[in-house]
């Protein structure tokens, strides 16, 4: 395999997919090295045992659905958009492991058929609504987005999903109801991850109710054109753009109205790293990540300014008008 330096490299190689892909064997040759190193300590914990040495999934992933009736496209940034291949092989989804390659590995055994979403609390519509009506409470769009994890990485991924408000304006929720929390499935038989006490299962997340109802934030249920593959959270995941990756829960059962901010698993986890706002905001690190740049993957470099909201200030910074953002990071 040959590996150039990165003072080899011309910007316009950066977007190449196949440089991505040698530069993945070359991420894997990097943990092949580390694990060399550390090799007692990986065999004594076992983890690495179960993952097959192909890096190749190790149930087949069920055949994605085109979506015929998508009604709009909008895109929200003149960054490249991600190769399908980078956006279902480079993935944050802990109930299938903490590597980025372990959900394509995992994820293709969760059975998401049947599926159907809880919505309960503060509202005068509550029950157990089927993953195709909800589709069918909202005019299914294409929306390209920026994506930015807190780790300091981002992407930039054509989703196909409904607006929140849809589902909620549906749902009516009453007075009381001043945030919304949601579930992730919680089923270890089908999710190794949480055989792990990395964080309190099931995984949760919350917003506030303008926030969810805010026009740029959306349930996702494809990516491509397509439903989504498990890893991405199918069949239904949210999607906020101007906040880090990790508020997007994937894999949702239950949406609840509810009158307090609510405990999420990261806030949880570690309070004084992870706020309930979560907002990209370049000037604020309270995590142990530099948020000031980003790896525009597939580079290799932290040369992405990152922007506040990520880029979506104009549409979304008024909600926070008064609000201490370094205090409610
Ligand atoms: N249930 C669940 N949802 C999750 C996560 C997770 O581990 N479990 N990871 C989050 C993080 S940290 C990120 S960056 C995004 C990644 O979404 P993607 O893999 O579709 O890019 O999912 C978020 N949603
Ligand atoms: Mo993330």
């Amino acid at each position: 395999m040959l590996i150039k330096k990165p003072a080899d490299m011309r910007p316009s190689e950066i977007t190449d997919e196949q440089l991505y892909l040698r530069r993945r064997d070359f991420m894997q040759l990097g943990a092949g090295l580390l694990g060399a190193t550390a090799g007692g300590v990986l065999a004594a914990c076992g983890r690495d045992a179960v993952v097959d040495a192909s890096g190749a999934p190790s149930v087949a992933p069920p055949p994605q659905t085109p979506f015929t009736d998508i009604k709009k496209r909008v895109v929200t940034t003149n960054d490249p958009v991600n190769t399908f291949e980078q956006i279902t092989s480079y993935n944050n989804f802990y109930e299938f492991g903490t590597n980025k390659g372990d959900p394509a590995r995992y994820a293709g055994q969760l059975k998401t058929s049947p599926w159907t979403v809880k919505i309960d609390g503060y509202c005068n519509k509550p029950g157990d609504y089927h993953i195709d009506d909800l589709i069918r409470m909202g005019d299914l769009e294409e929306r390209v987005y920026r994506h930015r994890c807190v780790e300091a990485w981002s992407m930039v991924i054509p989703w196909v999903g409904i607006p929140f408000a849809s589902i909620i304006k549906r749902a009516d929720p009453q007075p009381k109801a001043t945030f919304v929390q949601m579930w992730t499935l919680n089923r270890p038989s089908e999710m190794p991850g949480l055989r792990s006490d990395v964080l309190d299962w099931p995984y949760t997340e919350g917003l506030r109710m303008d926030e969810a109802m805010h026009p740029l934030t959306i349930l996702a249920v494809g990516l491509y054109g397509k439903t989504l593959l498990n890893q991405n959270g199918a069949p239904i995941r949210l999607v906020v753009p101007w906040k880090y990756g990790f508020k997007g829960i994937k894999s949702i059962v239950r949406i609840s109205f509810v009158d307090k901010m609510p405990k999420t698993s990261w806030v949880e986890e570690n309070p004084s790293w992870y706020g309930f706002y979560s907002n990209v905001n370049p000037n604020v690190n309270p995590v142990r990540w530099d948020q000031s740049h980003e790896k525009a993957l597939p580079s290799f470099f932290a040369t992405r300014k990152t922007e506040i909201f990520n880029g979506y200030g104009d549409q979304v910074a008024s909600m926070y008008a008064g609000l201490d953002l370094k205090k409610w990071f």
